[in-house]
């Protein structure tokens, strides 16, 4: 393992939200909750102002509205968090070409790699100058961390948040994990934690004193391994350069449980079609063919099976995803569906061009924002989703506040307005159209090139 505090590990602080609140500023120091506003929607963040009520990450949004029932409630902008998302994993690359993303507001940076930094002094500079960058090019705070390995270079930048650093020295990684719930340590989910509470261990330092004999016992040989490792602080894990999509899945969220046993096959059967689209799409073939069910009590379960070659074939897929069906029991209902390709290769067979060329290529691009988190309201008020940027021909730019009973509300404001005003107006009025949204940053000069 190296000797000096060189992986960073950058996560963006209430990533959503907080694009939100530059975005808007009637909201800033407001609660804001992003995510899906239909009956089935979950929060996909919220802001620091919106956690002091409890509200967090994959809460269903029924149960926020209760705790914090103030709160500003807006839908996801992807595409906008994505552009932002871009620019900051532009100010890592330009420190590195050992970038590491785990999501659009994460990822881990080997500064050695990129003769950023050699030593702790140079790594915190390194550290304190990319956060006031992020600041300056997105208008957004990060929290870093810096550690001689990517484990504790992330749980560095959990100590760090909001808006902070922290630096673990080298030599202090066993004392810092120790008193640590056994969750801290990668790869422990909530079913390894049960079942190494159930053995009596509940911190690091418990793992460590149980012996990696015990471990292996408890877990198998391959997770027991890995596991009694981490808890000694040894974390060898490489940053690994960006890799090509790992996955292209689809699923779909229903807003009621689909109990008759021939739709959940017809649905099925849809996304395996909508798969391959976006597979080929992004000029795509898979070996893995992955199902997914999410059942009536959110009991989730997936299936894969692995092909002899990559296939991009629809007929392929909707044969595979029906026989993983078949190992599903679906009584009692199904509330998510969904369909993946794994095991990616790239088009290279020219026949897999030329049965592409046969079939329906026009809907390639269509699914390609799809999301996990879907508005669910009517088609008027989808149009008019809480949180979307409009422009008034005579109010200018300003974002939906909220819409129903044939109305809109706007508030008119710009990233670098006053608080604006709100105006209400017929959701069919004609001087009302969706806009895109404003650069968060107004473009200064000396920040170019
Ligand atoms: N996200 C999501 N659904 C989840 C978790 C996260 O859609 N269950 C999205 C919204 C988040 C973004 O991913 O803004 C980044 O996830 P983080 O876990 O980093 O959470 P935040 O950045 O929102 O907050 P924090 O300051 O705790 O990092
Ligand atoms: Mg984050």
């Amino acid at each position: 393992m190296r000797t000096a505090p060189t992986i960073l590990h950058l996560d963006m602080d209430a990533f959503f939200a907080s694009v939100e609140q530059a975005s808007k500023p009637s909201l800033r120091g407001k609660a804001v909750i992003v995510g899906g506003l239909g009956p089935r929607g979950v929060v996909a963040t919220c802001s620091y102002e919106a956690r002091v009520f409890g509200v967090h990450s994959a809460m269903p949004m029924a149960q926020a509205r209760r705790l914090a029932p103030n709160a500003a409630y807006l839908v996801p902008r992807f595409g906008f968090y994505r552009t932002i998302s871009e620019q900051v994993m532009g100010l890592l690359r330009a420190l590195s070409p050992l970038v590491e993303p785990l999501s659009l507001d994460e990822a881990f940076v080997d500064l050695e790699a990129g003769g950023a930094a050699w030593d702790r002094e140079s790594a915190r500079l390194v550290g304190v100058k990319l956060r006031a960058d992020i600041r300056a090019v997105t208008g957004l705070t990060g929290s870093v961390g810096l550690a001689a390995s990517k484990m504790l270079a992330k749980i560095a930048s959990e100590q760090a948040k909001p808006d902070g650093l922290v630096l673990i020295e080298p030599g202090t990684e066993r004392a810092l994990l120790g008193p640590m719930p056994v969750r801290t340590l990668p790869g422990v989910g909530p079913a390894t934690g049960d079942h190494l509470r159930r053995a009596g261990i509940t911190t690091v330092e418990e793992i460590a004193e149980a012996g990696e004999d015990e471990l292996v016992r408890l877990l198998g040989k391959a997770h027991g391994h890995a596991l009694y490792a981490m808890a000694l602080a040894h974390d060898d894990r490489p940053v690994v350069a960006e890799r090509e999509t790992k996955s292209v899945s689809v699923e779909d969220t229903y807003d009621v449980d689909i109990h008759d046993r021939l739709r959940v096959g017809l649905e099925v059967q849809r996304l395996a079609d909508r798969c391959v689209r976006r597979l080929r799409g992004a000029g795509l073939s898979g070996r893995t063919i992955v199902l997914k069910v999410r059942r009536y009590d959110f009991s989730t379960l997936t299936r894969s099976e692995t092909l002899r070659g990559p296939t991009d074939d629809p007929a392929v897929v909707r044969e595979a995803a029906a026989r993983l069906l078949e190992s599903v029991d679906t009584t009692g209902g199904v509330r998510l569906l969904g369909v993946g390709v794994s095991g990616l290769a790239d088009y290279t067979q020219e026949d897999l061009f030329a049965q592409a060329a046969g079939e329906r290529v026009e809907g390639l691009a269509e699914d390609v924002a799809d999301e996990p988190v879907r508005e669910e309201a009517g088609p008027a008020e989808r149009r008019w989703a809480a949180g979307i940027d409009v422009r008034h021909a005579e109010y200018g730019h300003g974002w939906v506040q909220g819409s129903g009973l044939g109305r809109v509300t706007v508030r008119f404001e710009t990233p670098d307005s006053e608080p604006g005003r709100v105006r209400t107006f017929r959701i069919d009025d004609p001087a009302l159209e969706p806009a895109d949204p404003l650069p968060l940053v107004a473009r200064r000069p000396e920040l170019q090139g």
